[in-house]
């Protein structure tokens, strides 16, 4: 009997590389989409197309994080073996601007799906992944970060995140539940939302190769992340929930990139030589070779409070779940441009 896994969050990019993954391993993978005036099944739209001629058992479900009633139901008829709790309301810099909503999406949601599994009886078979984030590490108090440096929560989405996590470890330890969370750091690909700093910065410097845009305007160029590909961490979720015991893991690369380190990367590989003039938000970077002003600041893409720097250590899911990623930095902003440059050619 194939394994049934039940995917929150299935449109968006770790939903996607994950179902196509579990897809590959002979899961049964159901996902819950959220009602949408236009579709929103983009990233999945391939593999509907083989699900509806029968070549893989795929199917969708509609329901809400904000929705208790219609999350029972759904774990009711569908009594899954995993959970991946991937739905979210994402963007750090829009949570500020709508925290309620977030902290209902991100902070109750997977509440919700935990509660269901409590009261319908599912505690001994189902478990359950949380997709924690390097967000709690905030401003961070010990580096690199493990699985035991303390948070400090700098957004209203990390502070949701931060109820969610703590509410995965409370169900796992009076309830029994296999509820693990996965800490993850940044991971992206060409399937990450555009308005996301790698995503943004690929697609403006092969748009401006292409002489589609002039220039592209950014936040903070100093601040770093821990940057790895979303491939290679949804293997590491499937790990977390298929180990011997439930468990919080850190999944990581251990190495820390600059957004500026990012641009000139990108522009790089679109054949621009970038160099910096000027200072704060009058910051500019010019194309060394005919002095065109390619990338600019503008302060709205500032956020009220930052995370500066975040490079994770992943040691115990390496010692315990045998898991390393594959890919470079370089590898991910390569493979990101090619796909926006051969997108928008
Ligand atoms: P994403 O591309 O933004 O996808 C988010 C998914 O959540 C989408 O399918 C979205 O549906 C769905 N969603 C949002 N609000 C919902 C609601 N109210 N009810 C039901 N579904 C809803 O995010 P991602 O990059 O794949 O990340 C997956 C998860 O990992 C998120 O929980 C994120 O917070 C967390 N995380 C991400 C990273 C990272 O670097 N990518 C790192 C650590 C943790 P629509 O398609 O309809 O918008
Ligand atoms: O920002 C800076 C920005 O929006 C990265 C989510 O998946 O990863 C993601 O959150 C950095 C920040 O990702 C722009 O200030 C500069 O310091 O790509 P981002 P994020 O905020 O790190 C974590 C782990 C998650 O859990 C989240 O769900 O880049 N930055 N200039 C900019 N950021 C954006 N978006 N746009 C800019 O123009």
């Amino acid at each position: 009997m194939s394994k049934t896994a039940l995917i929150t969050g299935v449109t968006g990019q770790d939903g996607t590389y994950l179902s196509r993954y579990l897809l590959r391993l002979g899961y049964r993978v159901c996902g819950v989409v959220r009602r949408a005036s236009l579709p929103n099944t983009a990233r999945i739209d391939p593999l509907l197309a083989d699900a509806r001629e029968g070549k893989i058992p795929f199917a969708l479900m509609s329901g809400d994080m904000t929705d208790s009633g219609g999350l029972h139901r759904i774990l009711e008829e569908t009594e899954p073996d995993e959970i991946y709790n991937l739905a979210a309301q994402s963007h750090v810099r829009v949570s500020f601007d709508t925290p309620e909503y977030t902290a209902d999406v991100d902070g109750l949601g997977p509440l919700r799906i935990l509660d269901a599994i409590r009261t319908l009886g599912l505690a001994e078979k189902t478990r359950f992944y949380q997709a924690s984030t390097s967000e709690l590490f905030g401003k961070v108090r010990q580096n690199p970060q493990t699985e035991t440096t303390p948070f400090y929560p700098r957004s209203p989405y990390a502070s949701a995140k931060l109820f969610a996590y703590w509410t995965v470890i409370n169900y796992r330890e009076a309830y029994g539940i296999f509820a693990s969370n996965g800490i993850l750091f940044n991971h992206e690909s060409p399937l990450r939302g555009e308005s996301f700093v790698t995503r943004k910065v690929t697609r403006a410097a092969a748009a401006i190769k292409l002489g589609l845009a002039e220039k592209v305007s950014v936040g903070n160029l100093d601040a770093c992340r821990d940057w790895g590909h979303a491939a290679d961490y949804v293997e590491g979720m499937h790990l977390i929930l298929n180990a011997e015991k439930a468990d919080d893991f850190v999944l990581a690369t251990g190495e820390t990139h600059s957004v500026r380190e990012l641009v000139e990367t990108a522009f790089h590989l679109a054949g621009f030589d970038l160099i910096w003039k000027g200072s704060g938000i009058d910051e500019i970077g010019l194309d060394r070779k005919s002095g065109r002003i390619l990338v600019e600041i503008d302060p709205k893409f500032f956020r009220p409070t930052e995370v500066e720097l975040l490079c994770g250590d992943a040691t115990k899911a390496r010692k315990i779940l045998g898991w390393r990623p594959k890919r470079t930095f370089r590898d991910i902003i390569e493979e990101m441009f090619q796909f926006d440059f051969d997108a928008l050619s």
